[in-house]
């Protein structure tokens, strides 16, 4: 690998500069994107491997990013499990047929990658070779409780008032369901390192909306399932948002590497989640949306607070936002370089 930086802080080994990627970092906030987006829609994109590979590269190509994501997404996997996916034009994914009552959870199938997914895995292969070892390569997948919320809700949720009311009113289903959404994860991330993938994130978007309480019960044991189920070959990140005021819970799933958001201090929430993890954050994706003085101002500020440790990886908080200038992009990333080179 020609750039260990990112590799080095999973390890918390140190580096020459703190490893800087974005999520989200391929999409619609890019010309080069949009131009191949008007042609095809999203899951076309995902499911032939030559446009997935070559929107992998984007913004490795457009900016100094020390790690690349796969470009796929954490909703592959439902059509397999026996879930009906569809993107509806410019909005969000809408399920016809999502899990709410007993069938339906006794239904839900756990998928075989290598026929269910086998776009993805060709995607990674190609993506290997045409990086040549340039910057290493994440794979990723979304986390139990987030799968969840859209595989019960039907679609992007405001109260997850259906994915609460199963894990209230019928807590062995909720965990049934689970169990399996759980084992669909691993069989995907660990194809993914079959792959030859050098990394992988979970993404727990959503589970914020859970207290601490319901967070312990609900999400964490199955979080802490996956993690146990992955293979060690590989570093894992754990990110989820909106789950500041439990860290404490969150690192006991596992990983390599908890990632945070934007509404904890960095420092604080490396104190609480422990020095012998890495941390990767946090900031405020909208604030790419102001004045470059003002970004390169944060960017210093996120870097001072991680107090020169190694095991920082930089990120925003959250993806990407729709709209975010190319030029703000490009000034996190070099300010991260420029201020914690050694
Ligand atoms: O062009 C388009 O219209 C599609 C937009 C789009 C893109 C570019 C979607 C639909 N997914 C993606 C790619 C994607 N999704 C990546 C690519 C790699 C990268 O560059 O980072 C990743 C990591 C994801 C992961 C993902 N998908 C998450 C977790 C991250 C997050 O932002 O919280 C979630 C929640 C999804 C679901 C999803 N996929 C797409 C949309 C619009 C949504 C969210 C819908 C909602 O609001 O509920």
């Amino acid at each position: 690998m020609k750039n260990e930086t990112f590799l080095k802080a999973c390890r918390r080994e140190p580096s020459a500069h703190t490893p800087v990627w974005l999520m989200r970092q391929a999409g619609r906030y890019m010309k080069e994107y949009m131009a191949i987006r008007e042609k095809y829609s999203f899951l076309e994109m995902c499911r032939a491997p030559e446009l997935a590979c070559e929107v992998t590269l984007q913004p490795i190509k457009a900016f100094e990013m020390d790690a690349a994501i796969i470009f796929a997404d954490i909703l592959l996997p439902l059509p397999g499990m026996g879930i009906d996916l569809e993107f509806a034009k410019n909005e969000g994914p809408v399920i016809k047929n999502p899990v709410r009552a007993k069938k339906d959870v006794a239904a839900v199938r756990v998928i075989n990658p290598q026929e269910d997914v086998p776009f993805l895995l060709d995607a990674i292969k190609m993506v290997k070779k045409d990086l040549n070892g340039k910057v290493p390569l994440i794979g990723f997948s979304g986390s139990p409780f987030t799968l969840a919320s859209y595989i019960i809700e039907g679609e992007g949720s405001k109260n997850y008032v259906h994915a609460k009311s199963l894990m209230y009113s019928d807590p062995e289903d909720w965990g049934k369901l689970l169990d399996k959404i759980s084992d669909v994860i691993i069989a995907y991330l660990n194809a993914q390192i079959d792959a030859g993938v050098d990394c992988v994130q979970l993404f727990d978007s959503w589970v914020g909306c859970l207290g601490p309480d319901d967070y312990k019960r609900f999400a964490l044991p199955h979080t802490k399932k996956v993690i146990a189920g992955v293979k060690k070959t590989v570093p894992l990140i754990n990110f989820s948002a909106n789950t500041g005021t439990y860290l404490n819970l969150v690192k006991e799933a596992g990983g390599d590497v908890v990632g945070v958001d934007w509404r904890v201090r960095l420092d604080e929430a490396w104190k609480t989640i422990g020095y012998d993890k890495g941390i990767q954050g946090n900031l405020d994706p909208v604030v790419l949306f102001g004045p470059v003085k003002e970004i390169k101002k944060r960017v210093k500020e996120i870097i001072g607070l991680s107090g020169g440790r190694p095991g920082h990886i930089f990120n925003l908080g959250h993806g990407i936002i729709v709209g975010t200038p190319v030029d703000s992009v490009r000034a996190v990333v070099d300010a991260v370089h420029e201020y914690s080179r050694k």
